[in-house]
C-alpha cells in the first residue's frame, strides 16, 4: 500500500546516464541547425549545445526536486517512517543540493553563451562549448552522492506502508510468532496487505475494518521487537518509537502458550520496556492461541483465537470503544441539560385543531 506519491516520482538515473542523456540530445540539436556560413554555423551550434545540454540537466534534477514529497506538507507518520527509513536529515539535505546543481548548471550555459558570442573564431567556439560541457559534468559529478542516495531511496520508499493519520490507526506489537499479523488478519475485512519493512527481511501486515463508514487501520511491527532495547541501534529506536507513538491505541499482544518460542516471561519484560516507550498511547494488552492455552492466565483481560475467531468480535469493540472516534462527532446529540421551554413553541396547526389535541390530551 505504497502511497501513490512515491510510485510516481521519477526513476532516478545515474549521474552518468544523466549526462549521457543531456550531451546526446544536445548533438541532435546542433544538426539541427541551419546555416550556409561555416563561422556563423558553428557559434549558433555551440550555443546551441550548451543550452540544450544545461536545459536537460535543469528539468530532470528538477522534476525530481518537484516530485518528491515536502517532508513539512506529510502526516507525522509519515515523516516518522521516513527518518526510520531513510533519515529525514539526509531527505532534505540531497534534494538541497540537487537543487543547487540545477541552478548551477543553468548559470554555466549562460556564462558560455555569453563567452562564446565574445569569441571570434571557429576554434574558440569549440573550445568555449568543451570548457562548458566539462564543468557541467564536474557540477553532476559533484552531487554523485546525492543522486545515488535519491535513488535508493526512492526504493525503499516505495515499499513503504502508507497509513491515513486522519483515520484511526491500531498498532500490534509482540514478541516473534506471537500472531501479530493472524490477529489483524482476523480483524480485517478482505485480505491484509503486505509490505515490506526497512532494515528487516520480514514483512508487515497492514489491514483495515470499517465501523461506522470509518476505516480503522491496523498495523503490525515484525521484527522490531525481537531483540532487547539496549541492542538496538538508533535508526531502529526511532522506527519502534515512530510506529508506537504514532498510533491510536497499541495492542501488545502476549502468546502464554509460549508455541511462538518466547517464553512468557520474556514476554512480560518486553512489554516492560514497551510500556516505558509508549506513554502517550493507551496500551491494550491481549492473549493470543487462546486454542492452545491448557490454563487460562490469571490476569488475561481479552482472550483471542485468530483462527476460531473466538474473542475477536469483542476485541473489536474495546478497540473502537478505546479509540472513541465516533464519540465526538455525532451531530444528533445534545447536551444532557438540554430542554425546551414549552411554552416557548408556538403550538402547530388552527385554532380548532390546538383546542382538540388539547382535550385528547385532559382525557
Ligand atoms: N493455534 C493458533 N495458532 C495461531 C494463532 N494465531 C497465530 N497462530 C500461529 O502462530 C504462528 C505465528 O503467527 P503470526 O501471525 O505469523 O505471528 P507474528 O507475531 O505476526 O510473527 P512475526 O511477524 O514473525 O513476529 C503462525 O503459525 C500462526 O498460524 C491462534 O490464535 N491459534
Ligand atoms: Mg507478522
Amino acid at each position: 500500500m505504497a502511497s501513490p506519491q512515491w510510485r510516481s516520482i521519477p526513476t532516478v538515473l545515474f549521474p552518468q546516464e544523466i549526462l549521457d542523456k543531456a550531451f546526446r540530445k544536445a548533438s541532435k540539436q546542433a544538426d539541427l541547425v541551419e546555416d550556409p556560413d561555416k563561422y556563423h554555423r558553428v557559434r549558433k551550434q555551440m550555443v546551441r549545445m550548451t543550452q540544450s545540454a544545461a536545459d536537460t540537466i535543469d528539468t530532470t534534477l528538477r522534476t525530481w526536486v518537484d516530485k518528491w514529497p515536502s517532508l513539512n506538507a506529510l502526516s507525522e507518520f509519515d515523516r516518522a517512517l521516513i527518518d526510520a527509513a531513510v533519515g529525514n536529515d539526509d531527505y532534505r539535505k540531497s534534494l538541497g543540493a540537487i537543487q543547487w546543481a540545477a541552478e548551477r548548471v543553468r548559470k554555466i550555459s549562460g556564462e558560455s553563451e555569453s563567452k562564446i558570442l565574445r569569441l571570434r573564431d571557429i576554434e574558440g567556439f569549440h573550445a568555449a562549448r568543451r570548457h562548458a560541457y566539462g564543468r557541467i559534468s564536474s557540477i553532476v559529478h559533484q552531487i554523485s552522492p546525492q543522486i545515488i542516495w535519491l535513488g535508493e531511496a526512492r526504493d525503499i520508499l516505495r515499499k513503504l506502508p502508507s497509513v491515513d493519520s486522519a483515520e484511526p490507526v491500531i498498532v500490534v506489537a509482540g514478541s516473534p510468532n506471537v500472531g501479530k499479523s493472524a490477529l489483524i488478519g482476523a480483524l480485517s475485512s478482505g485480505e491484509p496487505e503486505v509490505a515490506s519493512y526497512p532494515f528487516t527481511t520480514k514483512q508487515l501486515h497492514l489491514g483495515h475494518f470499517i465501523h461506522r463508514r470509518r476505516p480503522y487501520q491496523m498495523v503490525d511491527t515484525p521484527g522490531l521487537l525481537d531483540r532487547p532495547m539496549e541492542e538496538r541501534n538508533l535508526i531502529e529506536m526511532q522506527a519502534i518509537a515512530a510506529l508506537e507513538n504514532v498510533g491510536d491505541v497499541l495492542v501488545f499482544l502476549i502468546d502464554a502458550s509460549e508455541t511462538g518460542g518466547t517464553s512468557l516471561h520474556e514476554q512480560l519484560s518486553l512489554l516492560r520496556e514497551v510500556r516505558n516507550l509508549v506513554t502517550e498511547r493507551p496500551i491494550i494488552i491481549a492473549h493470543s492461541k487462546s486454542d492452545l492455552l491448557n490454563e487460562i492466565p490469571e490476569d488475561a483481560e481479552y482472550l483471542l483465537c485468530a483462527i476460531s475467531g473466538d474473542g475477536i468480535e469483542e476485541f473489536r469493540n474495546t478497540l473502537i470503544e478505546t479509540i472513541g472516534a465516533d464519540v465526538i462527532d455525532d451531530p444528533l446529540s445534545l447536551p444532557e441539560d438540554w430542554h425546551v421551554e414549552e411554552m416557548a413553541l408556538e403550538p402547530l396547526g388552527t385554532k380548532y385543531e390546538i383546542e382538540q389535541r388539547k382535550e385528547m390530551g385532559n382525557n
